[in-house]
């Protein structure tokens, strides 16, 4: 049982706002010590609770990140979430409205174990791990944070994809009370995303459940969202309903939408300009100044070689 339902949760979980205040100070001295004291690839189980349901995770050595972590209360009130507001800060407002749990996962196409599945029996038997991985969003802003959940290799590797499978396709849950805004026009619904297989599989593409050890708040995305570091933050689709394995190139609603502006690679790369503006340099949220976007985000020793004699200006 990776997620806990509140009558598992033991009184001396349940704390008050002061004492949650020095845990998260005291965790975040945890977590320091820790990592100086790991020798392999993961350190031991964590339990961390920044507010949400915790979840138990180990925190995966690689993939750390010497930056300071965006803050959760900017993680978790700055959004881009189109199904509630094209603003930033009604997603926090709104998301009440959408319902996590129970959620079905709809896997088709390509693949010998299609199906209706249920997102705890996918999770079941997998461990999650906790990633600090970059968004940078297409806008000229990014953030640096705690990301808990498990590789999507590993999740699509049950599903057996067939050698027809050489897209993945990720869509949103369709449902108007659930999301109000899909009730407008300003994307056409369910919002659309795609991978090529080799991107699926990369060991960086993460699928989350969680972040700063907590179960996803629901205006990140909950129950389940992509996050795909070095691509430009739309391709991370959040609150996946639907899994389906193609033999051509997905069209992403953002290509529908303008596909002069928005391609279906989507890598950062500041020597790629948008239409509309420079990708040279981005906003830390919650810092000053900004800094440099980095190629790939700075994922190009993981990534680059996906695109190894590409045109990457033909190829946005
Ligand atoms: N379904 C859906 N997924 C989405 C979006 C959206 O509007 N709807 N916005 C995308 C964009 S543009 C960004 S930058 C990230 C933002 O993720 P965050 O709010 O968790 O930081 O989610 C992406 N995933
Ligand atoms: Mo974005």
């Amino acid at each position: 049982m990776l997620i806990k339902r509140p009558s598992d949760i033991a009184s001396s979980e349940i704390t008050s706002e002061a004492v949650y205040k020095d845990r998260r100070r005291f965790l975040q001295q945890m977590i320091g010590l820790s990592v100086a004291a790991s020798l392999g690839g993961y350190l031991s189980p964590v339990q961390a609770a920044y507010g949400g349901k915790p979840l138990t995770y180990s925190k995966a050595k690689e993939f750390q990140l010497d930056e300071k972590l965006t803050p959760y209360k900017d993680v978790t009130s700055y959004n881009n979430f189109y199904e509630f507001s094209t603003s930033k800060q009604a997603p926090a407002r709104m998301a009440h409205t959408l319902k996590p749990t129970p959620w079905n996962i709809s896997v088709e196409g390509a693949c010998a174990k299609p199906g209706n599945y249920a997102l705890e029996d996918l999770l079941k038997p997998q461990a999650l791990e906790e990633r600090i991985y970059r968004l940078r969003c297409v806008e000229g802003w990014s953030m640096a944070i705690p990301w808990v959940g498990l590789p999507l290799a590993s999740m699509l590797k049950r599903f057996e994809p067939t050698s027809d499978a050489k897209y993945v396709l990720f869509e949103t849950l369709y449902d108007t009370e659930q999301f109000p805004n899909q009730r407008g026009r300003v994307l056409d619904w369910p919002y659309v995303e795609g991978l090529t297989i080799a991107e699926a599989m990369n060991p960086l593409t993460l699928m989350a459940v969680g972040l700063y050890g907590e179960v996803l708040p629901n205006q990140n995305g909950a129950p389940m969202r992509l996050v795909v570091p070095w691509k430009y933050g739309f391709k991370s689709i959040k609150s996946i309903a639907k899994i389906r394995f193609v033999e051509k190139m997905p069209t992403s609603s953002w290509m529908k939408a303008s596909s002069r502006e928005y391609g279906f690679y989507a890598n950062v790369n500041p020597q790629v300009s948008h239409p509309r503006w420079s990708q040279k340099r981005e906003r830390r949220i919650g810092e000053w100044g900004r800094r440099e976007t980095l190629m790939f985000n700075g994922y190009a020793e993981q990534v680059a070689h996906l695109y190894s004699g590409m045109d990457l200006k033909k190829n946005f």
